[in-house]
């Protein structure tokens, strides 16, 4: 049976991130895939100014009241960047509807990165970003997110001991099976942080570290993640799979000499996704 997932992010116009990545990442892992968009940006607001965005909280009403007459099923969730603060509890809403006994709920708490909130994010709206995470069964925030999330100021350069410590903490303050952390570095290395609290276990998975600043990383890796673990790869294995993934998707954005703020060239990894999924 093909799995069925919602996603939840907004729409950037130009400069490929959240559901311009999501899409296509969960269409080649073989999922099909609903979107429920929180926002219309002309961009993403990482390192553009003078971006639109369009808020879009009632018309997310609209669609899913259309959707109530519907007989929806998702096998996934998964929630990204959001428009407002008052859009957190529709989308907490959402994410409790549409659960099931084995629905796997991924919620990337998306607000901050390099120790500083988005533009367009405020302290309350990272407050409510750890409600949603309560309804996660995983969750990938980077470090400065889970040092938000955490209460506790940003780790510039963490130890492994300090990664260890925000990882258990996150997943008992917020309840979540599996926690990872992203944009972690080891030993010249960059990738991702795991712990799986029913068996107390943590995992790394890196790649060689590029010393440049990308943009749309985090959304690229949490969806091939989440298409990872909707095609039944456990944690660590999904993990390995979504860094090299991320990390194949910078380096042909370095080979094309692109610049870096549109993105990452994620389209000419999709074959080494879609083979490590086993899927050619
Ligand atoms: O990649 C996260 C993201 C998603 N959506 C928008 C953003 C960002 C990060 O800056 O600005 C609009």
């Amino acid at each position: 049976m093909q799995k069925r997932a919602l996603a939840i992010h907004d729409v950037s116009c130009e400069g490929r991130c959240s559901l311009t990545v999501a899409l296509p990442i969960l269409s080649a892992c073989g999922i099909h895939t609903a979107v429920l968009p929180t926002a219309l940006l002309s961009t993403h607001t990482g390192v553009f100014t003078g971006y639109s965005c369009l808020d879009l909280t009632e018309e997310m009403r609209r669609v899913l009241t259309h959707w109530d007459t519907l007989p929806l099923h998702f096998d996934g969730l998964y929630s990204g960047f959001l428009g407002s603060y008052e859009q957190i509890e529709l989308v907490g809403d959402t994410l409790q509807h549409y659960h099931s006994e084995h629905t796997l709920t991924l919620v990337d708490p998306v607000m901050a990165d390099h120790g500083a909130l988005y533009a367009t994010y405020t302290r309350q709206m990272a407050g409510g970003m750890g409600e949603l995470c309560r309804l996660a069964d995983v969750i990938v925030p980077n470090v400065t997110e889970a040092c938000l999330l955490m209460d506790q100021p940003y780790l510039e350069n963490p130890s492994e001991g300090d990664i260890r410590r925000l990882l258990e903490g996150l997943a008992a303050r917020y309840g979540c099976a599996q926690v990872m952390i992203t944009g972690v570095p080891r030993k010249g290395l960059l990738g991702a942080a795991g712990f799986c609290a029913a068996d107390g276990s943590f995992s790394y998975a890196g790649a060689p570290q590029l010393s440049r600043v990308f943009y749309g990383t985090g959304d690229v890796f949490a969806s091939a993640l989440f298409g990872a673990m909707l095609n039944g790869l456990a944690m660590g294995q999904a993990m390995r799979a979504a860094v090299d993934f991320t990390n194949a998707a910078m380096t042909h954005t370095l080979e094309n000499g692109l610049p870096l703020h549109y993105g990452v060239a994620f389209e000419q990894a999709l074959p080494e996704l879609m083979r490590a999924l086993g899927m050619m």
